[in-house]
């Protein structure tokens, strides 16, 4: 029987001695044998059966990750960040956003940490660049009534906490074409998820006190 940990032993021995091997000799080795020694047909074609099993194991089993082009975007929200104005505030907030390598999945995790001035009533996505207002086109969570048109968004902790759960083009809300036009908006999930990934968009947590948002962060690597 030959096996794949046994070969790999005998290349990476092999290898070791920083000499060239021909596959001749790395198949006698997984046998066993002496390199060198000559063999039959039947064993030739034992030798290819083997090696086409190992490919074949690679194929399948791949390289961990090689496959994952997930992008992360990150921001750390505080009061300074508001637009028009700067909120004082002494809550801040963190936002992950997890963007699926197909680029149709947004995961994300939402840590805000009290003290609020008062209490949280929604938290989403705005898309824009700093210092400047822009649509909402994902909502996290809300305690208001819910946005028309997607599934209801789930509560958010009114005196600040962590939530996660996942985006999809389901949840997104699209922008009026001027804001489209003017750079904050977003016409459709792939729009929103290409301003997200060029750093053209912001996360936004508003409570009673402060209704046009009382800590943001800008979306960046
Ligand atoms: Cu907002």
């Amino acid at each position: 029987m030959i096996t794949t940990a046994g070969l790999e032993t005998a290349i990476f021995t092999h290898l070791g001695k920083g000499r060239a091997m021909h596959p001749r000799d790395i198949l006698a080795m997984a046998r066993g044998d002496r390199p060198g020694q000559r063999h039959g047909p039947r064993t030739v074609i034992l030798s290819l059966l083997a090696l086409g099993a190992i490919a074949g194991a690679l194929i399948v089993f791949g390289c961990p990750g090689s496959n994952d082009d997930s992008v992360i975007r990150r921001a750390n929200l505080v009061g300074s960040q508001e637009t028009p104005q700067p909120v004082t505030t002494a809550a801040t907030g963190t936002i992950t956003l997890t963007i699926s390598s197909d680029r149709t999945r947004i995961d994300y995790q939402l840590v805000t940490a009290p003290p609020f001035t008062s209490n949280v009533i929604l938290a989403h996505i705005h898309i824009g660049p700093a210092g400047v207002t822009g649509s909402v086109v994902l909502f996290f969570c809300t305690n208001q009534a819910p946005p028309a048109g997607v599934p209801r968004p789930q509560a958010c902790p009114t005196a600040g906490g962590t939530i996660a759960g996942f985006l999809t083009a389901d949840d997104f809300i699209p922008s009026a074409a001027s804001a489209v036009a003017a750079g904050t908006g977003a016409s459709t999930f792939a729009d929103a998820v290409a301003n997200i990934l060029r750093g053209n968009a912001y996360a936004n947590v508003h409570t009673v006190t402060n209704p046009g948002g009382e800590i943001r962060g800008q979306l960046t690597p």
